[in-house]
């Protein structure tokens, strides 16, 4: 019988599996750019009112969360139960105050993408710096990359450099060749 070896990978299957998506084993590495050589890291953060910069000391001294959660790439692959340690947005922007509503993330290597301010906050987003309780991996975007596992994975920044707020949004990288503003896996937002 076949053509019933494909039946665990099917969505019906499990239901953690958005529309479109097929389970992945491996870790693909997508990059648009080689991977860039960090001589110093620093994270930037900045709004309208205010902006902070980060060491690496500074961020490893800030309380770091345990992540387990499902990834999901917008070619079509998605890894269920992946294991992530990092620094909660929520944290990072703590007494930055700002009235803007969405954000510019830009990664050391010129890669950019845009989110609203609101898929950052509240718990949904992290700066990580482990992944299975190794140091984050430089094709994965080590030492440091943006983590909005409820959203397409590009959005996902490697090797951030910076956050800065901004008054009304505009498209990063991908978003500017055609890819969905905000990308959100479960409505299927791939594509503007
Ligand atoms: N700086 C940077 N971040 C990036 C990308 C990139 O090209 N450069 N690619 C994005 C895309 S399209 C995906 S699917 C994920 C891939 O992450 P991975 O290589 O760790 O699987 O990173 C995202 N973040
Ligand atoms: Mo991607």
């Amino acid at each position: 019988m076949a053509g019933f070896t494909g039946f665990g990978r099917r969505r019906e299957l499990d239901p953690r599996l958005p529309p479109g998506q097929h389970l992945e084993k491996g870790f693909p590495v997508l990059s648009a750019g080689p991977t860039p050589n960090i001589k110093r890291w620093e994270l930037q953060l900045g709004t309208e009112q205010g902006s902070r910069s980060l060491s690496w000391a500074d961020f490893q001294a800030l309380p770091h969360e345990q992540i387990e959660t499902d990834i999901h790439c917008v070619t079509s692959w998605s890894k269920l139960g992946t294991h992530w340690s990092g620094v909660s947005l929520d944290t990072l922007f703590d007494g930055l105050d700002t009235t803007h509503e969405y954000a510019m993330t830009t990664s050391y290597g010129g890669y950019t993408t845009n989110l609203p301010l609101s898929e950052l906050l509240g718990g949904k987003a992290w700066v990580v710096d482990t992944y299975e309780g190794e140091p984050l991996g430089a094709e994965h975007g080590g030492p440091a990359r943006l983590f909005v596992p409820g959203l397409y994975f590009w959005k996902s920044a490697k090797w951030v450099q910076g956050i800065q707020t901004m008054a009304s949004d505009r498209r990063g990288f991908w978003e500017s060749m055609g890819y969905h503003a905000l990308g959100d896996p479960w409505r299927e937002q791939r594509y503007a």
